[in-house]
C-alpha cells in the first residue's frame, strides 16, 4: 500500500485530496514538520526525507517520491480512467504542469512558505507585494472556467484549491477576486475535497496551535 507523510492543512493536503479523488488507499503518517518527527513512533523524519518536508509518498517498492508536482502526477496516473491528469503527449498535460509549477513556485513557495516559515518581516512584506498580481492571473484564468484545465477536476485543482484555502490564514482575502472565491467554494463542495479537509482539520485540532 502507498504511504503518505503529511502535516494537516500543509501542502500534503493536495496529495490526500488526489488520493481520495482517485480512490487509492494509503497509510497516512503524521509528521511534526517543525520538530522533524514522525509522530506515531517519534521517528526521525530526516531519515524518511532528507528534504525535511511533506509530502513524501512511499511507493509499493519502498522508494520515496517528493515534491507536490511529482507526487500528484504519480497518484493521478494510477487511475488514468479518472483523468485526474490529462494523458502524456496531449497539450493539456503540459498545461497541467504549467499550473502545478505556477502554484508551486508563485503561490506556495513565493508567498505561503515565507508567510508561515520566515521570521523576517521584510521578506514577508516583499512576498505580500507580489501575491496580488499572481492571484490576478489565476482569477482571470478562472473567470469563465469551472476547472483549471479542461472540463473536469484535475490534480491542478487539488493544488490550487489547497493554496487558496491557506491564503486566508496569511491575511489575504480571496474574496477580492470573485472568480477565485467562487472557484474555491465550488472545490470545497466536492465530496472528496470536503472530506479530506475535514479529516485534516480534525487532526489539526489535536496538535499544538502554530
Ligand atoms: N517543493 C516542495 C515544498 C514542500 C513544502 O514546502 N512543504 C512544507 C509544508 S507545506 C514543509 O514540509 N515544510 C517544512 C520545512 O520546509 O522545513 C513541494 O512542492 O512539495
Amino acid at each position: 500500500m502507498l504511504q503518505l507523510y503529511f502535516y494537516p492543512m500543509a501542502c500534503s493536503l493536495a496529495c490526500r485530496i488526489a488520493l481520495m479523488e482517485a480512490a487509492v488507499e494509503a497509510r497516512y503518517h503524521l509528521v511534526d514538520i517543525f520538530g522533524k518527527k514522525v509522530m506515531e513512533n517519534d521517528g526521525d523524519f530526516w531519515r524518511v526525507a532528507p528534504k525535511g518536508a511533506v509530502p513524501v509518498l512511499v511507493l509499493e517498492d519502498g522508494q520515496t517520491l517528493t515534491e507536490n508536482a511529482a507526487v500528484l502526477q504519480y497518484i493521478a496516473d494510477l487511475r488514468p480512467d479518472l483523468e485526474l491528469a490529462p494523458p502524456a503527449g496531449h497539450l493539456h498535460r503540459y498545461r497541467l504542469q504549467e499550473w502545478l509549477s505556477f502554484v508551486g513556485s508563485e503561490i506556495h513557495k513565493g508567498f505561503l512558505f515565507p508567510s508561515f516559515w520566515y521570521a523576517n518581516e521584510a521578506a514577508k512584506a516583499s512576498a505580500r507585494a507580489r501575491i496580488g498580481k499572481t492571484l490576478s492571473v489565476a482569477a482571470a484564468h478562472l473567470e469563465n472556467r469551472s476547472y483549471v484545465i479542461g472540463q473536469r477536476f484535475t490534480i491542478a485543482d487539488a493544488y490550487l484549491a489547497w493554496s487558496l484555502l491557506l491564503l486566508e490564514r496569511c491575511g489575504v482575502d480571496v474574496g477580492e477576486w470573485p472568480s477565485l472565491a467562487a472557484y474555491l467554494a465550488r472545490m470545497q463542495e466536492r465530496p472528496k475535497v470536503k472530506a479530506a479537509i475535514e479529516i485534516e482539520l480534525q487532526i489539526r485540532k489535536t496538535l499544538p496551535r502554530r
